[in-house]
């Protein structure tokens, strides 16, 4: 229990220095329009680079910082890093693009997340409709009447809501119309499982989007790794994906001039 506690303490103080000296960095994934192959938007994922234990994977970061209670001024500082990337990307003339930005559960749970997502908009001047939440199913589902709150007041607001590896979490799909969700993305392990050799392969891929398609959302499908995925997953009209076949995350710098380039 000691050596626990002692570890624990030393992540935990190596987070809050991370915090303070800025070790932390995003990386931009983008999203592509399938059929057109044209960016759509990126997605803002967490890098920390610890001056001796090197890069720590994000889902690792996210569990420490649950587990000593810095997950909210940890996913503060994504935001406002993301925010500010927005500005700065469109100072240097980038065309405005949606930047989604991941909500942990302890997150979504703050009372003062929306106030503090409000303070962020307004410090950095970034324009809320270029914003993305992506939540998992349980985040929505642990409180359903206070995620319908928040999500409404976030829509109300210009933000996107998008349900991040759908088909992994909470089987319940009656809060597809419950909630205002404007994107699908489609969990990596149904992409991973389309080129496979099971006969069911794709199905829940294929199910997934005629779902978004009857429900208005859009459909991304996350982890495309290869053009037999790809074909597959234009086959049957998934608008938008995502994956290493495309880029691996980048940093602002190479994801700015990617998105210069657009058309
Ligand atoms: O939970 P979420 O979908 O936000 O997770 C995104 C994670 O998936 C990131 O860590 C990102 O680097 C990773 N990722 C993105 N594209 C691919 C891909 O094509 N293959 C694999 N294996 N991982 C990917
Ligand atoms: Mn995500």
């Amino acid at each position: 229990m000691i050596a626990r506690a002692v570890v624990r303490q030393l992540i935990e103080s190596n987070l809050r220095r991370a915090l303070e000296r800025a070790e932390f960095a995003l990386h931009y994934q983008p999203k592509l329009d399938l059929d057109s192959g044209t960016i759509t938007g990126v997605e803002a994922l967490l890098r920390w680079d610890h001056p001796e234990w090197g890069l720590v994977a994000p889902e690792r970061v996210i569990h420490i910082a649950e587990e000593c209670g810095l997950v909210v001024p940890l996913g503060r500082w994504v935001l406002r890093e993301a925010c500010a990337q927005a500005v700065r990307w469109r100072d240097s003339g980038v065309a405005p693009v949606s930047i989604a930005v991941n909500v942990s559960a302890m997150e979504f749970r703050n009372r003062d997340f929306f106030d503090h997502a409000l303070a962020i908009f307004e410090a950095t001047g970034a324009d809320p409709a270029c914003l993305q939440l992506e939540l998992t199913e349980s985040v929505l589902m642990r409180d359903v009447a206070a995620s319908a709150c928040l999500l409404a007041k976030s829509k109300a607001m210009g933000v996107e809501i998008a349900v991040d590896d759908f088909g992994t979490g909470y089987s319940s799909l009656s809060y597809l119309n419950k909630f205002p969700i404007d994107v699908l993305k489609i969990d990596q392990s149904f992409v991973r499982a389309i080129d496979g050799n099971a006969s069911s392969n794709g199905a829940i891929v294929s199910a997934v989007i005629g779902m978004g398609r009857s429900l208005r959302q859009r459909v991304i499908a996350e982890g495309i790794e290869n053009a037999a995925q790809l074909d597959f997953l234009k086959l049957h009209g998934c608008g938008e994906g995502q994956g290493y076949f495309f880029s691996r995350p980048i940093d602002a710098a190479r994801m700015g001039t990617m998105l210069l380039a657009r058309a």
